[in-house]
């Protein structure tokens, strides 16, 4: 069987990286529809199924489409994608619009892929840090039962789509160029040669909306209620990878080679652990070496030291590009399990 898919915010960093997953992942496209807002309307693209003409998204836009697959913003998901599915449609979003919602699975395949079969017409893909950091969280969690996470994220600029990788540009060339700065528009501040130490809101006792996605996204994508996280989330200027450093507390004991092993076959896992390599790029994952990728390399793992029980604590760094695994390739994987 043939699909015909939609993709919703095709001309953004999300939705033209699906477009490329889909070839990738031989999803079987029968007709594509590109929506975006009416700024694009009008514009050819070349895709692999013929040149489509980028139409306005509206309701109407989804008579007849089979999946949908959500690049957009909340409220434009809010606005069309009850619509769509009321049209028949299955949504897979990757907004923040429905996450938390009863009755939408929030889907990482390689954790919860039996969570799809519960949908009601929408299906979300988790915060891209999320996805990241629990991709290698889950085969260690299966050892040894995860209680609580300590994570500190080092987030790319395209976390906050095409504007903020253009801005990160300009920057750079700016500095290298020796001319004035341009006013950050994407960002509160410069972020060439700085750091950033809020993203989103404040949420929770200080603490901002995409630190408290971790928590609330991990416990219902792993089935863990109780589960406690702590997370700092950072801007960095890198273009494209997010980077995190996480403390695992466990419920039994595990020994840093029992969590090598298990990260060394999970699935979406490469583990690059060797202080002693010839390479750089042997000894430690980094972003540059995840971009335009879609496994979540990782390495630096070690015992923690600072736990008092001394082999119930593990901790890593990991590296996984934002907008494939963290965004399309994660959505485009779920929508591909919908056709199985
Ligand atoms: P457009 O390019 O026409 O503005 P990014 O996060 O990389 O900036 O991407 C955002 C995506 O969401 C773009 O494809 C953008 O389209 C799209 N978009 C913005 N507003 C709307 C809207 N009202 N309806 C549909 N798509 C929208
Ligand atoms: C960032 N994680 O890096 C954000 C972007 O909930 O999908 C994506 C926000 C979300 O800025």
């Amino acid at each position: 069987k043939q699909y015909t898919v939609a993709i919703v915010g095709a001309t953004g960093a999300v939705g033209t990286q699906m477009l490329q997953c889909l070839e990738e992942q031989e999803f079987p496209v029968g007709e594509l529809k590109l929506l975006a807002s009416p700024r694009s309307a009008g514009k050819k693209v070349e895709t692999p199924w013929g040149e489509v003409v980028i139409e306005a998204a509206a309701p109407e836009c989804f008579d007849g489409v089979d999946i949908v697959l959500g690049a957009a913003e909340d409220d434009v998901a809010k606005a069309l994608y009850p619509e769509a599915v009321h049209r028949g449609a299955v949504v897979v979003d990757n907004s923040h619009a429905f996450r938390l919602d009863e009755g939408v699975p929030l889907v990482v395949p390689e954790i919860n892929a039996g969570d799809i079969a519960s949908h009601h017409g929408i299906i979300a893909n988790p915060n891209c840090a999320t996805i990241i950091g629990l991709v290698p969280t889950w085969p260690l969690h299966q050892l040894a039962g995860v209680k609580r996470m300590i994570v500190s994220t080092y987030q790319a600029a395209s976390g906050a789509g095409m504007p903020g990788m253009l801005e990160l540009e300009a920057q750079i060339g700016a500095m290298g160029r020796g001319e004035e700065m341009p006013t950050p528009r994407a960002f509160a501040a410069q972020l060439a040669s700085n750091l950033i130490p809020q993203i989103g809101g404040e949420k929770f006792e200080g603490f901002t909306s995409e630190e408290m996605k971790l928590q609330n996204e991990g416990r219902k994508i792993m089935h863990l209620p109780e589960l406690r996280v702590n997370c700092t989330c950072v801007r960095v200027p890198v273009l494209r990878s997010h980077s995190e450093s996480i403390t695992l507390e466990f419920e039994r004991d595990i020994t840093p080679e029992q969590a090598r092993e298990a990260l060394a076959a999970a699935p979406g896992v490469k583990l690059v652990d060797d202080l002693e390599a010839e390479s750089a790029h042997d000894r430690w994952p980094m972003p540059l070496d995840t971009s335009d990728q879609d496994l979540i390399y990782v390495g630096r793992v070690r015992r923690d030291i600072s736990n008092p029980e001394a082999l119930r604590g593990i901790t890593f760094w990991c590296c996984g590009d934002q907008i494939r695994k963290g965004a399309a390739t994660n959505a485009v994987q779920i929508a591909k399990l919908l056709t199985e």
